[in-house]
């Protein structure tokens, strides 16, 4: 046996999963967890499950995150069974014989949830349908859980999408430059500096009142959605270690940001780097279709101005990542977070030239002028 499938041994152990593992492959899609996917002979059957080692690094206190998961997979399974929905619409884990949803031993902070049947995650596409589906699903996600009490959950990373306080952070590791790599990127700096003042917007509109939070994903990928291998529609959204109260420009804009890039996040070529409007329309058709009635004027009015404060947001992170020594982030090579750093900065630097076209679209779609 090689060393992976005696590791998933010892995890499917601790859950009492019995029956012999036939396989164990790697998912390399995040940038934050360790992900597998494990094939077992259970009764006869072929059963698989989704083991995932949680970054303790990056979330302080993983029991809480277990937490929020529990009750929004409840609520979530409650609401599906109201509406006679399939039960694959939504994320099932596994219980150890203690009655947790996760074990922590010297292997480390595991969980185990039932794998989609029929699913396939996608990085990249270039079919608006696929931008659409998304939509519909984080849109259905966010509908799901608008009559969720928001207080019950707790804050698994304080400050998570406060864009004014990442940029404070981006300052003050340049003050202190732990790396001695600041002199490498002095002119992403000075456009971030350039930027801030339209990304740090939403702070000031929730200071103000005119924007409050709800319980929002915080982590839209397009890789964050599970599609049908069949019919190509998406069936549910995953990875909910960030849900929390937050922002629907965040979702919105999060989701626009990695779907409707014509690039990979980490492009190094920046000259393929833009936003593909009719991706950005055909999202902004999904979600907004599923979430229209219940969103205010200011949440609809500032939405694309949310996939340019994500995408700025980015930068942020990924550059005070590379400036504190690529600590957060798992990266494939030396510089990989200063390549996404730049890769981002096109990206928002192109996304604020096209505000006026994407907030025209999503007026269209809304049924009302701003
Ligand atoms: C991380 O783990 P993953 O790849 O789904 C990160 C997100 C970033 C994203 C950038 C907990 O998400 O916030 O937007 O990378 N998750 C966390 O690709 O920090
Ligand atoms: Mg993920």
């Amino acid at each position: 046996m090689n060393d992976i499938l005696i590791l998933m041994r010892r995890i499917a152990d601790a859950f009492s999963l019995e029956g012999e593992i036939l396989e164990a492959k790697v998912i390399s899609n995040g940038h934050i967890n360790n992900t597998y996917a494990v094939t077992l002979r259970l009764d006869g059957e072929d059963r698989s499950f989704v083991f995932q080692r949680i970054n303790v690094f990056v979330f302080k206190k993983p029991r809480l995150i277990m937490e929020n998961i529990e009750l929004v997979t409840r609520h979530v399974e409650e609401k599906l069974a109201l509406l006679g929905r399939s039960r694959d619409e939504g994320m099932h884990f596994l219980y150890t014989p203690q009655g947790e949803n996760y074990c922590e031993n010297e292997d480390g902070f595991w969980r185990i949830s039932e794998y989609v049947p029929d699913s396939v995650t996608v990085n990249f596409s270039e079919d608006p349908n696929v931008l659409r589906s998304a939509g519909r699903a984080f849109g259905r996600f966010q509908t799901m859980l608008s009559d969720f009490d928001a207080t019950k959950l707790h804050e698994t990373i304080p400050h998570f999408h406060d864009t004014r306080s990442r940029i404070e952070q981006l300052w003050q590791h340049v003050k202190e430059d732990p790396c001695k790599r600041v002199s490498e990127v002095t002119h992403e700096l000075e456009r971030i500096r350039a930027l801030s003042p339209t990304a740090v917007r939403f702070g000031e509109l929730v200071d103000r009142g005119e924007l409050t939070y709800r319980v929002t994903h915080n982590d839209t990928k397009i890789n964050n959605v599970l599609f049908d291998a069949i019919t190509g529609e998406a069936k549910t959204v995953i990875d909910l270690d960030t849900v929390m109260p937050g922002l629907v420009a965040h979702d919105f804009g999060d989701a626009i940001r990695f779907g409707a890039s014509t690039a990979a996040e980490d492009e190094p070529d920046l000259s393929k780097v833009s936003l593909d409007m009719d991706r950005f329309r055909a999202y902004a058709e999904g979600f907004i279709g599923e979430v229209r009635s219940s969103l205010t004027r200011c949440e609809l009015e500032t939405l694309a101005l949310g996939a340019f404060t994500m995408t700025l947001e980015l930068v942020v992170r990924f550059l005070d990542d590379y400036l504190t020594g690529d600590q957060y982030f798992k990266t494939a090579y030396p510089g990989h977070n200063l390549v996404r750093a730049r890769c981002q900065l096109a990206l928002a630097e192109d996304m604020l030239e096209k505000l006026d076209a994407m907030n025209r679209i999503v007026s269209e779609i809304a049924g009302f002028a701003f």
